[in-house]
């Protein structure tokens, strides 16, 4: 019966028809007579699904029956955006599935737009799990991803009087076809209680973590299909439950509240996403979920691992965790815990498990974004592993103090635990201490890393276990998905489509640049990318973007270090620039419509105050008639990733402009230059990579390097360095009320002032003007600006997150592939 029932789903046209109609005569229960486009969707999508879902169990058969190593990326956040143009592009359906929706009666565009985004990051991070869970599924490694699954996902943004406002994203609203509900597969995760002591048979002493309270971790499963491969893995996402439904006798007693109080209390775990990108704020919740994932995540990896028989130290050939961040740095000492505690190895052998297993990334080094929880804090929720993390620490410590006799200095500056009132864990050490491998995400971050935040480790392990592993980013989702044009484009003049799996193939494109027809429709794309990203600031601005323009975005997180600020006093200073000109020397001038997009952390003023002068200088300059249509300025609420999908495609030149030595790597630069957008940034992150690589024509760089930034402030600081003129003008122009009433504007201002202009705002303007300066004459040359657009994409290969990650299998997993059987 297996095998006369188990045959594949069809994926021809008329079988996609059929299951359609199935799905909506028995999964929404419906009728020919009342499907609008958004059950056209549910419809598809559970068509799609149903397909994914034969994949993934083969998939996860095969692996099972092989036992291969597999890796497990831990991330606190997956911004996996939409599924279901992507899963139709990566399993090869979407022209079949596309004619047989439109034989129904519906556009596939519309039905693609009814999808809610899964947004369960707040940017770069989140970002770059997703792209590299497309790569480990296309190039047909075991993997798994282990992450939370929130409730409500990163705040979605409107604007009121330019202001930033918060809305929660519940996203789970309808039902959610991207996940497999795994009931059956609950874990109890506990917190408090308190540590007993005892003596073994052997006479050992032991601990036992014991009482406290406990919660559920229910497993949901999200299907990542590869591309062009059966191959299709696995994200873990666990939902916190109560480990009871209420409690009955209090529901009997009339105490309705309180009955049902412990239920809410447990389901609050993984209710929100804290949407702080780079900013660490010690809240008990958020190490909660920290806890109560990893916890889950572990027990869930042994359980697996323990299927076979195998003894624990070959735990570190079948099982690699990566950690994205120190979010998940808990899993260390839970790790330890349960060897040591339960299984009863010796703490050196628990310990060199411990370390071959676990490797770091680090994504940042932003003093404020470093993670320490407070010493009473951990004990009080995690008694045993409190002692633990001490433990870790003092043979760590003895260490270091062997290989530097009387170095007290050496011993406070790598300590895991800060001593200060209360004492912290300081994770990011914790992390390094109890990982085989610790890496940066792009060359300068890594070096930056070796010599300042962590180079006192350096000192005591040597260099040879921190490395480089500069970002990448999918292809799929960030060409072919959202640049279905450019990427016929380019499948056309390759031959095929194999750049899509092998994007160094790109550079076969270079010699087309030299083809005039080739430009031509080259321009062309690009064209209607920006007449459909027009369409969509028309229709949710109101504000009139003329594509003929040169399209300047900037779309990111809202921060200080990425400056803004920075782009929107120079759109100030052009705005000025222009009101100053002739009719005649007018007419000289290219057009411009500024771009942007982001959320600030709700609780960052000074970024929403950056959100509000975007707002109030647009108005100003969109409403004045005397410079024509040669400056727009537009901020474009609730940026998300199909807003990205939408926006990346359509610029002629974005900006990466954070303070050199800020932007650990940015991933977003990637996507614009693979999109044919040239970049103006900074000499940081990935920026400087990405000139390697296509040549100092095809980029705008200015500003300070990064190993001039501590003199610069050191100066701000104890000088009195006067401010750049042009600045200053600008400056004065927002205090005279040209963009609305300056009061409010005044402690954003300040941070030039009385904030000694940390992010040397005032040192890079003189430069960031000129480098406009470039970007304006270089765009009057539409023929050289496209040549330079096609030599680009042409040349960033290097930035697939397929190498990426083939780079991390081979260099700190030391994983295989495992093919999927046909
Ligand atoms: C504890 C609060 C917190 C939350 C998130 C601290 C730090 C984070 C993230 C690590 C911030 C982040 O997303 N960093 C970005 O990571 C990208 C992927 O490597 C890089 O491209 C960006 O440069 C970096 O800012």
């Amino acid at each position: 019966i297996w095998e006369k029932y188990g045959c594949e789903e069809s994926v021809d046209k008329e079988s996609f028809q059929k299951s359609f109609v199935r799905h909506v005569n028995t999964t929404l229960a419906r009728s020919s007579l009342n499907v609008d486009n958004f059950s056209a969707y549910q419809a598809t999508a559970h068509t799609v699904r149903d397909r994914l879902i034969e994949r993934w169990n083969a998939t996860q058969q095969a692996h099972t029956l092989k036992d291969p190593k597999r890796v497990y990326y831990f991330s606190l956040e997956f911004l996996l955006g939409r599924s279901l143009d992507n899963a139709l592009l990566n399993l090869g359906l979407k022209e079949q599935f596309g004619e047989g929706v439109k034989e129904l009666g519906f556009r596939m565009e519309d039905v693609l737009e009814q999808e809610v985004d899964a947004a369960l990051g707040n940017g770069g991070l989140g970002r770059l799990a997703a792209c590299y869970m497309d790569s480990l599924a296309t190039l047909d490694y075991p993997a798994w991803g282990y992450g939370l699954r929130y409730t409500y996902g990163i705040f979605q943004q409107r604007l009121k009087d330019g202001f930033q406002m918060e809305l929660p994203d519940y996203w789970l609203n309808f039902d959610n076809p991207w996940e497999l509900p795994r009931l059956d597969i609950a874990i109890e995760v506990r917190f408090g209680g308190y540590v007993s002591k005892y003596t073994d048979e052997n006479g050992r002493t032991r601990h036992r973590w014991e009482g406290g309270d406990g919660v559920q971790a229910v497993a949901y499963d999200v299907p990542i299909p590869g591309y062009g491969t059966k191959n299709c893995i696995n994200i873990r996402l666990w939902s916190s439950k109560p480990k009871r439904q209420f409690d009955l006798s209090r529901f009997n007693a009339g105490e309705y509240e309180q009955a049902v109080n412990e239920q809410m209390k447990a389901e609050n775990i993984t209710a929100v996403l804290y949407p702080n990108d780079n900013h660490m704020v010690g809240k008990e919740l958020r190490l909660k979920q920290q806890f109560f994932w990893v916890y889950a995540s572990l027990a869930d990896i042994i359980r697996r691992f323990k299927k076979t028989d195998r003894a624990w130290d070959q735990f570190p050939e079948k099982v690699a965790i990566q950690l994205n961040d120190t979010h998940p740095t808990l899993a260390i000492v839970e790790l330890q815990r349960i060897l040591v505690d339960q299984e009863g190895l010796d703490w050196d052998d628990a310990w060199d498990i411990v370390t071959r297993t676990f490797a770091f990334t680090n994504h940042t080094v932003l003093p404020e974004a470093m993670e320490k929880w407070h010493v009473p804090m951990v004990e009080y929720l995690l008694p045993r592993h409190m002692q633990i993390i001490f433990d870790i620490n003092l043979f760590f410590l003895q260490k270091v103090e062997k290989q530097f006799p009387n170095d007290r200095d050496i011993l406070a500056k790598l300590s895991i635990i800060e001593e200060a009132t209360p004492q912290s864990v300081r994770m990011a050490h914790l992390a390094i201490v109890g990982s085989h491998r610790v890496n940066g995400v792009a060359a300068l971050h890594s070096n930056l890393i070796k010599t300042t935040i962590f180079k006192d480790f350096v000192k005591f392990y040597g260099p040879k276990k921190f490395e480089n592993k500069t970002n990448g980013i999918t292809p799929r989702r960030w060409l072919h998905q959202a640049n279905p044009k450019l990427s016929n484009l380019i499948t056309e003049a390759l031959g095929d489509k194999k750049w899509l799996k092998d994007l160094s193939l790109l550079k076969n494109l270079e010699p087309h640049a030299k083809s005039k027809d080739y430009r031509r429709r080259w321009k062309a794309v690009k064209h209607s990318n920006k007449v459909r990203l027009a369409e969509y600031i028309k229709a949710k601005t109101g504000i009139d973007a003329n594509p003929n323009s040169l399209f300047d975005v900037q779309v990111k997180r809202i921060h200080e270090y990425k400056r803004q600020f920075m782009n929107i006093l120079g759109v100030i200073h052009r705005y000025h620039y222009l009101k100053s000109l002739t009719p005649e020397e007018r007419r000289d001038i290219v057009p411009r419509v500024v771009i942007f997009g982001g959320k600030a952390a709700p609780g960052y003023h000074i970024a929403k105050l950056v959100i509000k002068l975007i707002n109030s200088v647009s108005a100003t300059v969109n409403a004045d008639e005397s410079i024509e249509d040669l400056l727009k300025v537009v901020f474009i609420p609730d940026y998300n990733v199909s807003l990205a999908e939408i926006i990346i495609p359509a610029s002629d030149i974005s900006q990466h402009i954070s303070t050199a030595g800020t932007e650990a790597s940015g991933t977003s630069n990637m996507k614009f230059v693979l999109n044919g957008g040239l970049i103006l940034g900074t000499v940081d992150g990935a920026n400087i990579e990405i000139n390697e690589e296509i040549g100092d024509d095809n980029i705008f760089l200015f500003g300070h390097l990064a190993d001039r930034v501590d003199d610069l402030r050191h100066a701000h600081r104890y000088r009195n360095v006067p401010m750049d003129p042009d600045l200053q003008s600008v400056i004065t122009s927002i205090e005279t009320g040209n963009f609305g009433d300056s009061r409010i504007f005044a402690p954003l201002i300040n941070t030039l002032t009385f904030g000694k202009d940390y992010y040397l705002l005032s040192d890079d303007f003189g430069s960031y003007l000129d480098a406009q300066k470039l970007v304006d004459e270089a765009y009057k040359d539409e023929d050289e600006w496209c040549k330079k657009s096609i030599l680009c994409t042409a040349r960033m290969g290097f930035f697939s997150s397929d190498r990426a990650i083939r780079e991390y299998a081979d260099q700190i997993w030391d994983l295989k592939p495992v093919p999927a059987k046909a």
